[in-house]
C-alpha cells in the first residue's frame, strides 16, 4: 500500500528577484516560498512529510513542452546585464528575469518532475512542491505572468511518456487562467484541464477571449478543456465547493484519470490582492480531500500563485495536512453560490452537456450564444439597481480573517465494534467503553430497542455504540465501524440517543429500502438520506431524502452521480457533527463505489463518520476499515451513461430540494425577460413535463 506524502523544497529557488521597478511583478517575492515553508515546519507537517530533494530539470524534460529557440533564449538570461535583461523581459507580458531565475526554473520543473517520480514509482502516495518561478502562464515559447517554464505541464508530458500514464486530471485552483496549460493540451484527449479565474467579463489579467467557458478544447481534445469565469470577485466557499461538486467532480469520475496534478495557486484564497476572493483557506482541506480518492489517491500539487504572504501560508499548511491524512477542518457555514457564480456554472455545465454524459441533463443556456455580453448586460442592469441605493464599491482595505483553527486529529483514528470471532482490521483499534454506561441510558436502551431483555450481547453492542458515538464527539475518536446483528435497531438507537444526548445534527445515508427514522427528522437535528430501488413511502420533507436509483447498485454512475451532485453538496450545506453511514443487508453498491463513498464521506463533520454494516456481511469488514483509515478508494473505471430513469429521478429530487437546500442549485437565473422567452424554448416539452415547476 502507497502511503506517505511528499514535500519537495529548496532555499535556492527563493534565490531571484525583481531588480527594478515594476508594480505588476512586485508581488512576486521569495518571501512567499520563506513563509509557507516556515509555516510548515514551525506547524509540525514538514516533519511528516517525507522530504525529497529537487533537481534541475534536464533540456529534454523542457522540450515536452517548450520550443528550441525559447529554451536557447532563456539559457541566455545569467549572463546578462540588468539592462540586458530588463530588455529580454519587455516582450513578454508581466513577468520578470533575474540572472538566476533560469537556473530557479529548471529546479521548480524539476521538483515537479520529482515528485511525479516519487508518487508514480509508490514511493509515497501524494505530495507537494513548493516552487518559485511558478509555471501554468508560460507558453511554448513565452514567458508570462511571473512564469518562465511551465512546471505543470512539463510534469503531464512527462507522466505520459515515462510511466505510461493514459490520462492525467489537471486541477488548477490558482485565480489566474493558466492559458498556458490549456494551449499545450488543447487538442489533447488525454490530458483534462480544468481552470477557475477571475475573468470579470475578459476585464481581469490575462484578458483572453479564450478564458471564456465556451473554450472547451479543440478537435480530439473538445471537451478535455474546462474553463470557470468568475465574472465578479469575492467569491466564497460555497462558490468553489459548488462548481466540484456540480462540475469539477462528475466529469473527474466520469474521466477517470491515472494521476491529479493540481496547480496549486492560493490567489484564490481570501486577503490576495490579485484575485480578491473571500474563500477561506481551510476550503483548500476540502478541494485536496475531494481530489483524493481520485486515481488510487496519486495526487501531486505544484505551487503557482498566492501573494497574500499570511493567507499563502495558511491555505498551503490546509493543503498538506490534508495530503497527509488528518480529517478535515468542519467546512465553514456554506450557504450556497452567489448568483454570479451560479450563472457561470450554469454556462460551463450547458458547453459541455455533449462532451460529457454526466452533464447531458444539464439546463441550455437562454439563447445558444448568450454569452458573456448577454449576462453582462443583464449585469450591468444590476449595477445600476445598486448604484442607485448609494452603495459604493469595497475600497481596497485589507481584509482580515480569522486564522484557522489548529487541526487536532483524535488519538484513535478508527474504532470497531466486531462480534468475538472477527478479527480487528490493522490499525484500527477494538472498542471497549472505558466506563459503564449511565444506568439510566441502559434502562432506556433496554426499553426501546431489545425485544429480550436479558440479551446481553445486544445490550452492550448496543451500548459500545453509544460509548463510541460520545467518544466522537468529544474528539477522542475518529471514525467507527460495527458489524451488529440488526442495522436498523442500531441506526435507531445512535439516532436516537444522538438527536437526544448529543449537541450535534447527524446525517444518516442510509444504503438500503429498510425502515429509516424519518420521524426524527422534523427538528433538522437529523437529516436522512436513503439510497433505494424502491420509490419511498415516507413523507418526503426537507430532512428526509429518499435517492431512488431503480437499477439498484448495478448502475455505478448513477450512484456515484447521486453521491456527488446530490449527497454531497446537501451534507456540506447540512455540516453535520456525525455522519451515520448504514448499509442494509444484500445492498449497497460494489466494493469501489463503496470506499468511494465512504472516502467523500469523511470530508464531512471532521471525519467522523460511523459505518453500520449487518453482521453477515463480514467481508466489507476490511474494505471499509481501510477507507475510513483515509486509504485512497480504487478507481471506478471510466464510467458510461447513467441510465435515464435514473438520471430523471435525481433531477426531480434536486428540483424539489433546491429551494432549501441553496448548494444544490445548478442553474443560474438570468432575469432578463427575452432570456426568459428563450429559455423556455429551449427545453423540449418532453422536459417541461417531467420537470414541473423548473422554471
Ligand atoms: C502564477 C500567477 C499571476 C500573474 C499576474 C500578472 N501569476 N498580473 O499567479
Ligand atoms: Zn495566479
Amino acid at each position: 500500500m502507497r502511503t506517505g506524502t511528499a514535500l519537495i523544497y529548496d532555499e535556492e529557488m527563493t534565490k531571484y528577484k525583481l531588480l527594478w521597478v515594476d508594480p505588476a511583478c512586485k508581488i512576486e517575492v521569495p518571501e512567499r516560498l520563506t513563509v509557507s515553508h516556515e509555516a510548515l515546519v514551525r506547524s509540525g507537517l514538514a516533519d511528516r512529510c517525507v522530504s525529497i530533494p529537487v533537481r534541475e530539470a534536464t533540456e529534454a524534460d523542457i522540450l515536452l513542452v517548450h520550443s528550441e529557440e525559447y529554451l536557447e533564449a532563456v539559457k541566455k538570461t545569467p549572463h546578462m546585464t540588468l539592462e540586458d535583461l530588463k530588455e529580454f523581459t519587455l516582450q513578454y507580458g508581466d513577468v520578470y528575469f533575474h540572472p538566476n531565475i533560469y537556473r530557479c526554473a529548471k529546479l521548480a520543473a524539476g521538483a515537479a518532475l520529482q515528485l511525479v517520480d516519487s508518487v508514480m514509482t509508490g514511493k509515497v502516495r501524494n505530495g507537494m512542491a513548493l516552487v518559485r518561478p511558478p509555471g501554468h502562464h508560460s507558453m511554448r515559447s513565452a514567458a508570462s505572468g511571473f512564469c518562465v517554464f511551465n512546471n505543470v505541464a512539463i510534469a503531464a508530458q512527462y507522466a505520459k511518456q515515462k510511466y505510461g500514464v493514459k490520462r492525467v486530471l489537471i486541477v488548477d485552483w490558482d485565480i489566474h487562467h493558466g492559458q498556458g496549460v490549456q494551449y499545450c493540451f488543447e487538442d489533447d484527449p488525454s490530458v483534462l484541464y480544468f481552470s477557475w479565474h477571475r475573468y470579470e467579463h475578459q476585464k481581469f489579467w490575462p484578458q483572453l477571449r479564450e478564458s471564456d467557458f465556451d473554450s472547451v478544447g479543440k478537435e480530439k481534445g473538445a471537451g478535455f478543456n474546462i474553463n470557470v469565469p468568475w465574472n465578479k470577485v469575492g467569491m466564497q466557499d460555497s462558490d468553489y465547493v459548488s462548481v466540484f461538486c456540480h462540475l469539477l467532480l462528475p466529469v473527474a469520475y466520469e474521466f477517470c484519470p491515472d494521476l491529479v496534478l493540481v496547480c496549486a495557486g492560493f490567489d484564490s484564497a481570501i486577503g490576495d490582492p490579485e484575485g480578491e476572493m473571500c474563500a477561506a483557506p481551510d476550503v483548500f482541506a476540502h478541494l485536496t480531500h475531494l481530489l483524493m480518492n481520485l486515481a488510487g489517491g496519486k495526487l501531486c500539487a505544484v505551487l503557482e500563485g498566492g501573494y497574500n504572504l499570511t493567507s499563502l501560508a495558511q491555505s498551503v499548511c490546509q493543503t498538506v495536512q490534508t495530503l497527509l491524512g488528518d480529517p478535515a477542518p468542519r467546512p465553514a457555514d456554506l450557504a450556497g453560490p452567489c448568483k454570479s457564480a451560479l450563472e457561470s456554472l450554469h454556462c460551463v455545465r450547458s458547453a459541455h452537456r455533449q462532451y460529457w454524459s454526466c452533464l447531458k441533463h444539464a439546463a441550455d443556456l437562454p439563447s445558444p450564444d448568450i454569452s458573456t455580453k448577454r449576462v453582462k448586460l443583464a449585469e450591468e442592469e444590476d449595477e445600476e439597481v445598486t448604484l442607485d441605493k448609494g452603495e459604493e464599491e469595497e475600497s481596497a482595505e485589507e481584509k482580515v480573517w480569522p486564522e484557522p483553527l489548529k487541526r487536532v486529529p483524535p488519538p484513535t483514528r478508527t474504532a470497531v465494534v466486531l462480534p468475538d470471532g472477527v478479527a480487528c482490521p490493522d490499525g484500527c483499534k477494538n472498542f471497549r467503553p472505558s466506563e459503564d454506561l449511565d444506568p439510566l441510558i441502559v434502562n432506556k436502551l433496554k426499553e426501546d430497542f431489545l425485544k429480550d431483555a436479558d440479551d446481553s450481547d445486544a445490550l452492550s453492542t448496543l451500548s459500545s455504540l453509544v460509548a463510541l458515538v460520545e467518544k466522537m464527539e468529544k474528539n477522542e475518536v475518529c471514525s467507527g465501524l460495527a458489524l451488529v446483528r440488526d442495522v436498523s435497531v442500531a441506526m435507531m438507537c445512535v439516532v436516537q440517543h444522538a438527536a437526544s444526548a448529543l449537541r450535534n445534527r447527524v446525517l444518516v445515508v442510509c444504503l438500503g429500502d429498510g425502515k429509516v427514522p424519518s420521524h426524527v427528522t422534523e427538528d433538522g437535528k437529523t437529516c436522512v438520506v436513503q439510497f433505494s430501488d424502491k420509490e419511498s413511502e415516507e413523507q418526503e420533507s426537507k430532512y428526509y431524502i429518499p435517492v431512488c436509483l431503480k437499477k439498484g447498485y448495478g448502475d455505478v454512475s448513477g450512484f456515484i452521480q447521486a453521491v456527488l451532485g446530490l449527497l454531497l453538496p446537501l451534507g456540506y450545506e447540512y455540516d453535520p457533527g456525525l455522519v451515520l453511514l448504514v448499509r442494509m443487508s444484500d445492498s449497497g453498491p460494489c466494493e469501489s463505489a463503496w470506499q468511494q463513498l465512504t472516502g467523500l464521506l469523511l470530508g464531512l463533520a471532521q471525519g467522523h463518520t460511523l459505518v453500520l454494516l449487518q453482521e453477515g456481511e463480514r467481508t466489507r469488514v476490511g474494505p471499509t476499515a481501510s477507507s475510513l483509515l483515509g486509504d485512497p478508494a480504487p478507481s471506478l473505471g471510466q464510467l458510461p451513461a447513467p441510465t435515464p430513469e435514473d438520471v430523471e429521478s435525481m433531477e426531480r429530487l434536486r428540483h424539489r430540494l433546491k429551494a432549501d437546500w441553496k448548494l444544490l442549485q445548478t442553474t443560474g437565473d438570468f432575469t432578463t425577460a427575452a432570456a426568459d422567452i428563450n429559455l423556455t424554448h429551449c427545453l423540449t416539452s418532453a422536459q417541461l413535463l417531467k420537470l414541473p415547476g423548473l422554471y
